[in-house]
C-alpha cells in the first residue's frame, strides 16, 4: 500500500515535471531573433513594408518577437528564386516576397504575371482582396508557409538605353534583363526582344556595364536608384503586369508562437501591407502622375502608350497568356478574369 502510494506520487511528480518541461520548451522555442528576407530594402516601399512589419511586431509583443531584416535576399546569396524553398526549409523565418520570385515553386502565382491581365489598380485589388486572393493564400498554406497579408511591388514599366519603345518593333533585338521566372522570357521573346534572366543583384552591374540594354521594374526603383545614371534614358509606361507582395512566416516558427502572438504578427502584417500599398502607388494614382514628371525632369524620355499602341503589345503577348493560363490553372484564371470584369473602378 505504502509502495503503491509512493509510486502514484512519483508518477504524479513525473507528470508535473513533464508538464513543466513542455512549458519550458514552448517558452524557449522563441528565438532571440527572427530572420526576415526581402529583395529590396528600405527606402523602397517593399523594404519599408518589412521595416514597418518588424517594428510593429516588436512594439506590440513588447520585444518577445525581434526581427532582423535581410534585404538583397542575403540569406540565400541574392538568389531570389530560391527564397520560397528556403522559407519552407527554415533557412528564412519570414519574408515579404514578390509573387514573381516564388512562382517557380508555386505555379498559381504566375497569375499576376499574365500579360495585360490587370489593367488598373482596381483590378489588382479585385484579385488580392477577393476570392482569388483567398484561393492563393490556401495554395500558399498547402505549399508550406503561413500567408498573412498582401502588399505590392507595383506595375513593372520597361526602361532602356537605346530608344523610346512605342511598339513591339522598337524592342526588336534589345537585350532586356528579366527576372528568373520563365513566363518573362516567353513574354519578351514574343515581343521580339532578347531577354536575359538574372537576379536583381546581377542586374545592377549588368545595367551599369551596358551588358543589357534595359530592364523592367516599378518606377519608384528608377528614382531611388537614379537609373538614368546607368544609361536608362527611356521609360515606357505600358502597365503590362504588377507583382503583389505577400507577407509570410515559416510554419514551424508560426506554430512555436502563442495564439496571442500569432494574432499580433498577423495584424501587424495587415497594417503594414495597407500602408505599403499606398506608398507603392504614390505619384502614380494622382491624375497628373507626379512620379512620371519627376522622371522626365531627370532628362529621361517618358512614353505613355495610347490605347491603340498598347493593344499591339497585348496582341503579340496573347499566345503567352494562353499558354500560361494552363500552367496557372484555367479555373483560377477564369475566376480572375470574371472578378476583374466586375470590379468597381
Ligand atoms: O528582381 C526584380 O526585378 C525585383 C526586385 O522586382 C523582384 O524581386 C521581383
Amino acid at each position: 500500500m505504502k509502495l503503491r502510494r509512493t509510486l502514484v506520487g512519483l508518477v504524479a511528480a513525473a507528470a508535473a515535471l513533464g508538464a513543466l518541461s513542455v512549458a519550458a520548451t514552448a517558452a524557449e522555442a522563441y528565438k532571440t531573433e527572427y530572420r526576415m528576407s526581402l529583395v529590396l530594402g528600405p527606402p523602397t516601399p517593399w523594404g519599408t513594408a518589412g521595416k514597418v512589419w518588424s517594428d510593429l511586431v516588436k512594439e506590440r509583443t513588447q520585444g518577445r518577437i525581434n526581427i532582423k531584416l535581410y534585404p538583397g535576399v542575403s540569406l540565400i546569396q541574392g538568389d531570389q528564386t530560391r527564397e520560397f524553398s528556403a522559407l519552407r526549409q527554415g533557412v528564412i523565418d519570414m519574408a515579404v516576397g514578390s509573387t514573381i520570385n516564388w512562382s517557380p515553386q508555386v505555379k498559381e502565382l504566375n497569375l499576376f504575371s499574365l500579360p495585360f491581365l490587370m489593367p488598373d489598380y482596381a483590378a489588382i485589388d479585385a484579385l488580392t482582396q477577393g476570392e482569388v486572393g483567398k484561393k492563393i493564400f490556401q495554395t500558399l498554406d498547402k505549399s508550406g508557409v503561413v500567408p498573412l497579408a498582401w502588399g505590392e511591388n507595383g506595375y513593372r514599366e520597361v526602361t532602356n538605353s537605346k530608344r523610346a519603345i512605342k511598339s513591339p518593333e522598337d524592342l526588336k533585338g534589345m537585350k532586356i534583363r528579366v527576372v528568373g521566372s520563365p513566363i518573362f522570357s516567353d513574354m519578351f521573346t514574343a515581343m521580339g526582344a532578347n531577354p536575359t534572366q538574372m537576379s536583381w543583384a546581377d542586374a545592377q552591374p549588368a545595367l551599369s556595364s551596358g551588358a543589357v540594354d534595359g530592364q523592367e521594374n516599378p518606377l519608384f526603383l528608377f528614382t531611388i536608384l537614379k537609373m538614368q545614371n546607368v544609361g536608362q534614358k527611356f521609360v515606357t509606361t505600358w502597365g503590362y503586369m504588377a507583382d503583389p507582395l505577400v507577407f509570410v512566416v515559416n510554419k514551424e516558427i508560426w506554430n512555436s508562437w502563442t495564439a496571442a502572438d500569432q494574432a499580433i504578427v498577423r495584424q501587424a502584417a495587415i497594417d503594414s501591407g495597407k500602408q505599403e500599398i499606398t506608398l507603392a502607388r504614390k505619384g502614380l494614382v494622382e491624375a497628373d502622375k507626379p512620379l512620371l514628371k519627376d522622371i522626365a525632369a531627370m532628362g529621361v524620355t517618358v512614353t505613355q502608350l495610347s490605347p491603340v499602341e498598347r493593344e499591339a503589345f497585348v496582341k503579340v503577348t496573347r499566345p503567352v497568356y494562353d499558354k500560361w493560363k494552363n500552367t496557372v490553372g484555367v479555373d483560377l484564371v477564369k475566376a480572375a478574369e470574371r472578378d476583374i470584369a466586375a470590379r468597381k473602378k
